[in-house]
């Protein structure tokens, strides 16, 4: 059966640099159950509207799949459309967290029959071989892991899909169907960084490099973010199935540094050190950076990784205010805070950390914490963000119930690339207020809010 897969544009302004990792895992997985598989990869190609139109009216195909981050909604609303206009019969199907946090939404403002939740490789598969064994109507009764619309028109959730506990189970993402010299062409990390400046490329002496995945899911439990998405447990590839991954990135594409795009690449110490010494003995010199946490750094382990060929790590520091943390159920002291600064700073000379501003309990006296403690640590933020209730976070769920939200569709519209504009305001603070309060903290810490990377 053929299948046509969408990517969708990612941050318009900048230069196409982030590999859709999820949508490779996709692509490969329909591949190895012997679908034909045609990827049309909107981000890399930056094709004009018509040319897009054109190229999905052209295509033949028998299912249409594409996904995203909740920010791409309004993309995702437009090629299901285009994919409806000139395939009425073909099915469509969207997953990324745009699907697993709005399902409802998708389905019955855009005509998506198909929505994903979760995790999407067994789930495809399976919704694949239904499509291709179909009669007059798909069956899609039973498949775990989807949401989708019946003849009548309403929304059937079918049965919860457990998290994926092998990850090394999972081929490699499907990087040949991709236009790889593109993404490697404009590339990603904090060793790049300096050479980037709104989105365009300032130099060609850049490193060759590749956002990669190793894990998922987070057990934390913070308020602001979308955990229910890849679910508390964390699961790792293994350290060996890692290293292939980077060996084979090496050896075909000639990459040289990874960025390892996980919320939280060090939850298992056992494993990241593992890691560190699989990667050391293939003497390749590749370099990696990763996102890590406050309160799970020390000396020891940030001087292994280094060693290991780790760049630079960061962590989402968020506030320096123990009421605000507390508040977004961080579970990080500002004391941890304080030290991860330092000794990120000590082994990798990086303090490239992110800030927030706007939570519901934000006063002038929280504001003032966290600027204090950013001068205090002489650290200048890489960004401060608007706290933004993203659909599927705890936030979002406050915002619904204090009726900040009314039409999720409408709401997600506003969302912004990156969280630079107020979409929800959960203050007390009037829009403009804490528009002038954020300017005055950006201004104050020095943080690089005006660049964008
Ligand atoms: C890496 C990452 C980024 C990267 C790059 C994203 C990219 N293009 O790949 C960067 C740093 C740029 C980024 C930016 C942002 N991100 Co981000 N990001 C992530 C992160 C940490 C990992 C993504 C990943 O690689 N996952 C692993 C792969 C394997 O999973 P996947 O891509 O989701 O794909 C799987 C399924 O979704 C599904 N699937 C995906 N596509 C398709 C298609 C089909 C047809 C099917 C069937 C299935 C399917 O199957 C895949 C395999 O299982 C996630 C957190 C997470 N746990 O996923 C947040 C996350 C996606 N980001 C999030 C947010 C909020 C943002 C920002 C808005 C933050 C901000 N304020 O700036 C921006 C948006 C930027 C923009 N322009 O729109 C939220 C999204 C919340 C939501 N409701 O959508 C998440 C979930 C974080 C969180 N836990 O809250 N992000």
């Amino acid at each position: 059966m053929k299948v046509l897969l969408t990517n969708p544009i990612f941050r318009h302004w900048a230069r196409p640099n982030c590999f859709p990792v999820g949508l490779g895992y996709i692509a490969a997985v329909l591949r190895n159950a012997g679908h034909e598989v045609q990827v049309l990869d909107l981000n890399a190609l930056r094709l004009e509207q018509k040319a897009i139109e054109l190229t999905i009216r052209d295509t033949e195909y028998d299912l249409f799949g594409t996904g995203g981050i909740v920010t791409a909604y309004s993309q995702v609303k437009e090629l299901v459309r285009l994919s409806k206009l000139y395939h009425p019969d073909v099915p469509t199907i969207v997953g990324g967290s745009v699907s697993s946090s709005i399902p409802e939404t998708l389905l019955t403002r855009t005509p998506t029959d198909i929505a994903c939740i979760g995790e999407g490789e067994i789930t495809v598969v399976e919704v694949a071989e239904r499509v291709a064994n179909r009669g007059s109507q798909v069956d899609l009764t039973d498949i775990a892991g989807i949401q989708y619309k019946d003849s009548g028109g309403a929304i059937i959730h079918g049965p919860v899909r457990p998290p994926i506990t092998n990850l090394d189970a999972l081929p490699f993402p499907a990087w040949d169907l991709f236009p790889m010299e593109i993404y490697l062409d404009n590339p990603v990390g904090v060793i790049n960084a300096a050479k980037w400046n709104d989105g365009v490329p300032q130099s060609h002496a850049v490193v060759r490099s590749i956002n990669i995945s190793a894990s998922r899911g987070c057990p934390y439990r913070c308020t602001y973010c979308y955990h229910d998405f890849m679910g508390t447990k964390y699961r790792h590839m293994s350290a060996a199935r890692l290293v292939e991954q980077i060996c084979h990135l090496v050896e075909s594409l000639g990459v040289k540094y990874f960025l390892i795009q996980d919320d939280l690449f060090i939850v298992d110490r056992k494993f990241v050190y593992e890691f560190c010494d699989r990667i050391e003995e293939t003497r390749l010199g590749v370099q990696w950076e990763c996102a890590s946490r406050a309160n799970l750094v020390d000396d020891e382990l940030l001087n292994r990784m280094k060693k290991a060929g780790c760049y630079c790590t960061s962590f989402g520091l968020e506030s320096g205010s123990p009421e605000i943390l507390k508040e977004m159920n961080k579970r990080v002291t500002i004391d941890q805070a304080e030290n991860a600064i330092r000794l990120i700073h000590k082994h990798f000379g990086f303090k490239y950390h992110s800030m927030m501003i706007g939570m519901p309990s934000e006063n002038l006296r929280t504001i003032q914490e966290s600027i204090d403690f950013c001068i205090r640590n002489d650290f200048n933020p890489q960004v401060v963000f608007y706290a933004t209730p993203y659909p599927g976070t705890e936030l979002y769920s406050q915002a619904r119930q204090r009726g900040l939200i009314q039409d999720e569709e409408q709401f997600v519209l506003t969302l912004n690339e990156q969280g630079e504009n107020i979409s929800c305001n959960m203050t007390h603070f009037t829009d403009k207020e804490l528009e002038t309060l954020k300017e005055y903290m950006v201004r104050m810490v020095g943080a690089a809010n005006k660049e964008k990377h």
